[in-house]
């Protein structure tokens, strides 16, 4: 029978990874090729990523896949966090650093963008949330820069990878969705949208969608990789969250919802189309492009970033010592809004916190366990409220909600979840959106059906899954849910 290895390379906010995937019939193995952190750094001018520092780390990643996987690479896929770029000049050399999404230079743009767009127009065009880190933001603060004025070409994260990788352009249509200059019903450019706001939407190499060839490693990575020529790179999924979708190990005909958890927490459905209805647009939902044009009908919670910041302000102590206190600490003691924008910037998190709860006349958390209560209790409230709007929002029943992504190993978050929901909650796999990168290569490459239901069957059978039922009475966090929204 046919097998074959696949590397993934799968960047975070935090750190980046090559994994190699071996798939075969009825077989999928994950295994870690290589890890390196990804540290923003901050400039004069802003907030940068150290994308050579990310492209170091997936040459050593490479050549460590080909030592991981002892065989031949079947193909390369990657995937990243969203709406963030790279500028090209005419020569296709990269123009300056990336700007980080987390960067304040999109303050106050939404204001500017709305008078032209009136945000009600914005959400039936291109069904995205606000979010000031949206891409379309994003350029509109750029206008007028040197920058811009200089660039001929703009490519995605992890379409600026491919690109140095293989020499070939491209727009990988699920992470194009995240710029909001996309319509999800056609899944083409908002070229109205674009236009009114004054940008050029010629900036983008032509789209393509996941599976989709994208080029073969170039004679220079060959070398610095030690792989054997040819290795293609196939388009995947590359917003890491449309990967991490794609391996959610959903049973058939299962009515779940989702929670994508890492840096943020990506809470909602997978559905056959938008809901683009101003009670959607209000309750702040967005409408992301997934696999084989499905939708990501979900809501940005702030996720572990909240617990990752407070933990560097705190020099980084141990974290099952801490999980444990907090999992004995007071139950529901004070909550923050954990989807609030509020905690988008890095910095003094503990503080932030403590303000929040100040401010909303609750008990101020007094050591570093109770915040930590603080933040988890916040957050599966957060889970439970976006996954009731989305089933009410989009008329889809939910039973069951997958955890994903490196939150489904924080036992205490899992089952604060399931209490919280007020259903089962199935936790795994963690590396979810290196798995679905693997998976929609394998795909491309014949060795999978190409059933998505297969592809998921695939995986919970043969990925650890862990299930957390529901405790206790949810009245609380009922109650919770109301204290907040009285604020
Ligand atoms: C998660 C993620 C989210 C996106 C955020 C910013 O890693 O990709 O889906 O909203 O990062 O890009």
């Amino acid at each position: 029978a046919r097998t074959g290895a696949f590397a993934a390379v799968d960047l975070g906010a935090s750190s980046g990874r090559v994994m190699v995937g071996r798939v075969g019939p009825g077989t999928l193995a994950l295994a870690e090729a290589h890890r390196f952190p990804n540290r923003p750094v901050r400039l004069p001018e802003g907030l940068r990523w150290d994308v050579l520092g990310l492209y170091a780390g997936v040459l050593d990643g490479l050549r460590a896949a080909g030592a991981t996987a002892g065989e031949r690479i079947a193909s390369v896929g990657i995937d990243s966090w969203a709406v963030d770029y790279g500028l090209l000049d005419a020569d296709g050399a990269l123009l300056g650093h990336p700007v980080h999404y987390r960067d304040g230079r999109t303050e106050g743009v939404a204001e500017k963008v709305w008078a032209s767009v009136p945000a009600a127009e914005l959400y039936t065009a291109t069904g995205l949330q606000y979010a000031p880190f949206n891409t379309l933001y994003q350029l509109v603060a750029a206008q007028g820069s040197a920058q811009l004025a200089a660039a001929r070409r703009l490519l995605l994260i992890p379409d600026l990878i491919s690109y140095w990788l293989t020499g070939e352009l491209g727009t990988e249509v699920t992470n194009a969705s995240t710029t909001q200059l996309i319509d999800p019903r056609t899944g083409d450019w908002a070229s109205s949208v674009a236009e009114r706001l004054g940008i050029d939407l010629g900036l983008f190499p032509p789209l393509r969608r996941p599976g989709d060839p994208a080029g073969q490693l170039l004679p220079e990575v060959l070398e610095e990789t030690g792989l054997t020529d040819p290795v293609p790179v196939t388009a995947v999924g590359s917003h890491d969250t449309a990967s991490a979708v794609a391996a959610v190990p959903a049973a058939p005909g299962e009515r779940f919802a989702y929670i994508c958890t890492g840096t943020w927490s990506l809470a909602g459905l997978e559905l056959d189309a938008p809901v683009l209805s101003e009670a959607s647009r209000t309750a702040n939902f967005t409408n992301e492009l997934g696999l084989d044009g499905t939708v990501r009908y979900l809501r940005n919670i702030m996720g572990l970033w909240l617990l990752q910041e407070c933990l560097r302000a705190w020099g980084d102590p141990e974290l099952g010592a801490l999980l444990r206190e907090a999992g004995d600490a007071a139950p529901l003691r004070s909550v923050v809004d954990a989807a609030d924008a509020l905690f988008l910037a890095p910095g003094r998190m503990p503080e932030r916190i403590a303000e929040a709860c100040r401010t909303t006349g609750q008990p101020v958390p007094r050591t570093r366990a109770e915040t930590t209560r603080c933040i988890l209790d916040s957050l599966a409230l957060a889970h439970r409220r976006a996954i009731a709007d989305a089933a009410r929002l989009a008329d889809h029943p939910v039973d069951v909600v997958h955890i994903v992504g490196g939150g489904a190993r924080n036992a205490l978050l899992c089952q604060l979840t399931a209490d919280a929901c007020g259903l089962p909650v199935v936790a795994g796999p963690a590396e979810a959106a290196a798995l679905g990168n693997v998976l929609v290569q394998a795909r491309a490459h014949g060795l999978v059906g190409d059933d998505r239901a297969a592809m998921r069957e695939l995986l919970a059978r043969t990925q650890p899954l862990t299930r957390y039922e529901p405790r206790g009475d949810h009245t609380a966090w009922r109650a919770a849910e109301r204290r907040l929204a009285e604020r």
